[in-house]
């Protein structure tokens, strides 16, 4: 008697915690850049504002950024399925999907890509190499820049040493510049210690891990446009009903129109540098034209040779 009103008992909490499952889902969030620094912030409101749609529905638990996953395993957790949804730039999962690192040298909008066929070419890469669907670019018309702890005076970075991701890569060795790849966790103490002479990063979010007290010199004009994406495993949104999937859809496409406003940032980081006292080294002219025009024409030269097949049809979607 008592075995069999043990049985059921569990058997009734058993359904009812089945049941309770099968309405909510709690998907597992990453981020490979830190809390609440600049390139996580959008990440952040998209998982407000799913916690916030999704109640008894659909929950995002962010696991954290860098102190809880390295940034270049943040691709192999969500192919993997150890992560459900990811925020995160192709240039940390160039071991996986080295297309990815294409994103910075878009040249036309999202929305002009989504409509040209470059959204739904690299869909099926992404499905393909990554098991993972890119639900919203967020950062975009954010251009990188070159940070120096010393002058130059001309378009070449020879004698340098720079602190790279696969973004900056081959234009900094094309112009003579030795690179040592680092996280963005490791800018700070390189600089620190001297260890680099420099490094890659956008225009915004140097002030974030405080780098800017150990930079001299901005180089302009910028090259290339940084994206920064949110991600979700393939299988984990195979699982989502249909409410479910309406909310992470809803929100990733509210999160991708606001691309632009995050492009207003780049203007009080500008004045931020200033005030900060770095100094601009800007190259004028042909100079300018040759420092851009390197930076497009080693970028591309770098995804095609990575991957023949893709990269010029890529470059098709992409370039102007
Ligand atoms: O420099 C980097 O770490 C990098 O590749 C990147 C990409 C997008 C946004 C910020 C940084």
């Amino acid at each position: 008697m008592r075995n069999w009103l043990v049985t059921a008992v569990s058997a009734v909490v058993l359904s009812a915690a089945s049941a309770a499952g099968a309405q909510e889902v709690t998907l597992k969030g990453i981020t490979s850049f830190a809390e609440k620094t600049f390139y996580s912030r959008a990440f952040e409101r998209f998982i407000e504002k799913v916690n916030a749609d999704g109640k008894g529905v659909i929950q995002i638990n962010y696991i954290g950024g860098p102190k809880a996953m390295p940034p270049f395993e943040v691709g192999n957790a969500l192919k993997g399925g150890v992560v459900d949804i990811a925020n995160v730039t192709g240039a940390f999962y160039t071991n996986l999907m080295p297309e990815a690192d294409a994103w910075k040298l878009t040249e036309r909008s999202m929305s002009e890509i989504r409509r040209n066929g470059g959204y739904a070419y690299m869909a099926r890469l992404y499905d393909q190499k990554l098991n993972a669907i890119l639900l919203a670019r967020h950062v975009d018309d954010n251009p990188f820049h070159v940070y120096l702890t010393k002058p130059i005076s001309k378009p070449d970075l020879t004698g340098l040493k720079l602190r790279i991701t696969p973004v900056y890569r081959d234009f900094f060795q094309a112009l003579g510049a030795t690179v040592v790849q680092t996280a963005p966790g490791e800018v700070y103490t390189s600089l620190e210690r001297g260890v680099v002479d420099g490094y890659g990063w956008p225009i915004t979010g140097i002030f974030d891990l405080g780098w800017h007290e150990k930079t001299k010199y901005r180089v302009d004009p910028g090259f290339y446009s940084a994206e920064v994406s949110i991600l979700i495993n393939k299988a984990t949104w195979a699982r989502l009903n249909g409410a479910q999937k309406k909310i992470i859809a809803d929100t990733a496409a509210w999160i991708e129109a606001q691309a632009a406003e995050t492009a207003k940032e780049n203007e009080k980081d500008i004045a931020r540098q200033k005030t900060a006292g770095i100094q601009v080294i800007e190259f004028k002219g042909a100079d300018a034209t040759a420092w851009r025009g390197k930076a497009y024409e080693t970028g591309w030269a770098g995804v095609i040779k990575q991957s023949p097949e893709h990269g010029p049809k890529i470059r098709g979607f992409f370039a102007k």
